[in-house]
């Protein structure tokens, strides 16, 4: 389950990660809970549709628990079943209510805190909230590839104890990158992350692209913008 304030990037993030897991070979579906913001029921199914994983959800719905009770059975059949909740512009009764009784209906195994990069200092009260709302297990920090580097989103971490898993670098599907602290360290003084560089190319090409690629380098013929 994904939770988070407004805009941090719960649901582009439960694109990426759906990918992510897709990608290395488990059944994934998605799940929207948002019955707050109109939109978001065909943000998430358009972006179901474009990995190719199954979605769930429930326009007509009025509470985010109807929408999981009325899909719960149909679950069985996934590896892993990714939530998007609902956010709002600030840390209300009316959130805290809902992701109380979310949390208590999903049981999710876990409940990941979506934070944007460039929360700064807010960070330390809303991961406070968060985890005695729905106990965090983990944090995804979104927006590394702007010019915020995310320290104020690591005070997040120490406050729940709960690990940074993934980190979101762009909006496009495929750029979320697994945490290594010495990458996130790297940024942070101004350096490159270049073993998720290699891990990304990795992914995408195979050896005998590699080859081919290492000989355009050498004529000096080479697009850095290749979609990954
Ligand atoms: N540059 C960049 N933009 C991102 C990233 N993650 C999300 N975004 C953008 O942030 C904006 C908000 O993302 P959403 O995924 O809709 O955020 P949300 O938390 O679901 O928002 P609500 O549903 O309104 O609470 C979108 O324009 C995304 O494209 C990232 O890692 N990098
Ligand atoms: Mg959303």
């Amino acid at each position: 389950m994904l939770v988070g304030l407004f805009g941090n990037g719960k649901t582009t993030t439960a694109s990426k990660l759906a990918k992510y897991y897709q990608k290395r070979g488990f059944k994934v579906a998605l799940m929207t809970t948002d019955t707050w913001r109109p939109a978001a029921f065909d943000q998430l199914k358009q972006l179901a549709d474009k990995i190719g994983v199954d979605f769930y959800g429930d326009k007509t719905a009025k509470h985010p628990t109807d929408i999981y009770n009325k899909f719960v059975s149909q679950l069985k059949k996934y590896d892993i079943v990714i939530i998007d909740t609902a956010g709002r512009d600030a840390l209300n009764d009316e959130l805290i209510e809902e992701l109380n009784t979310l949390n208590k209906t999903i049981k999710a195994d876990e409940t990941l805190l979506v934070l944007s990069a460039d929360i700064g200092q807010a960070a330390q009260k809303q991961a406070e909230t968060f985890n005695e709302t729905c106990n965090i297990t983990g944090v995804i920090i979104t927006k590394l590839d702007g010019t915020a580097k995310g320290g104020g989103a690591l005070t997040a971490c120490s406050v729940t104890k709960a690990p940074v898993k993934f980190i979101g670098v762009g909006e496009k599907i495929d750029a979320l990158e697994e945490f290594r602290p010495d990458g996130f360290v790297g940024r942070l003084l101004g350096m490159g992350d270049l073993e998720s560089l290699l891990e990304k190319i990795h992914e995408a090409i195979s050896e005998e692209d590699a080859k081919d690629l290492g000989k355009k380098f050498l004529k000096r013929r080479i697009q850095l913008n290749r979609s990954l």
